[in-house]
């Protein structure tokens, strides 16, 4: 049988990448609060990385191009991250300010999701291009994609 010539180091890692692959996202949490802190801290960092770029679109800070591509990069990463800690079940865990609309409407939020990673995935292009005016334009797209979650999906209060 094929499987005999396989070394056992082989075979744990395919049964292991089997699982994974079985599994749901959300599943890979092994508790509602790591995929709590797993997205907090997503959306830590991605403030944390646009808003450098923003500061040089706003003009406060003066325009580094090797910076703003660097941080549309880190940005671009982390963006396509906490979507796969909204799983259900991950509602309640730990302090959070996610609104139960999340699961309610979870097309819409999916959507909404893609938007964002859509618009920041632009700002990594404008950025790698390193010219002012597309920055500026594609900081905007990626605000207003940071807001519309904002607004429909965060509550004012932790729960
Ligand atoms: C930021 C940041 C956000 C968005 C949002 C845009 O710099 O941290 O969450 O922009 O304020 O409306």
């Amino acid at each position: 049988m094929m499987i005999k010539k396989m070394k056992p180091s082989l075979i744990a890692l395919g049964a292991v990448l089997g699982l994974c692959a079985a599994l749901p996202a959300s599943a890979q949490f092994q508790k509602a609060e790591d995929a709590i802190k797993y997205r907090q801290s997503s959306f830590t960092l991605m403030g944390t990385h646009f808003s450098r770029i923003a500061a040089m679109a706003q003009g406060k800070v003066a325009f580094d191009a090797k910076a703003a591509a660097e941080n549309a990069d880190i940005l671009n990463t982390i963006a396509k991250l906490p979507y796969s800690a909204f799983g259900e079940g991950t509602d309640k865990g730990a302090p959070n300010r996610a609104k139960p609309e999340i699961w309610k409407e979870s097309a819409k939020f999916k959507e909404a999701a893609d938007k964002m990673v859509a618009e920041v995935g632009k700002l990594d292009a404008a950025a790698r291009g390193g010219n002012l005016d597309q920055i500026k334009a594609a900081v905007g797209g990626v605000g207003q994609s940071c807001k519309a979650c904002h607004d429909n999906y965060r509550a004012k209060e932790t729960n």
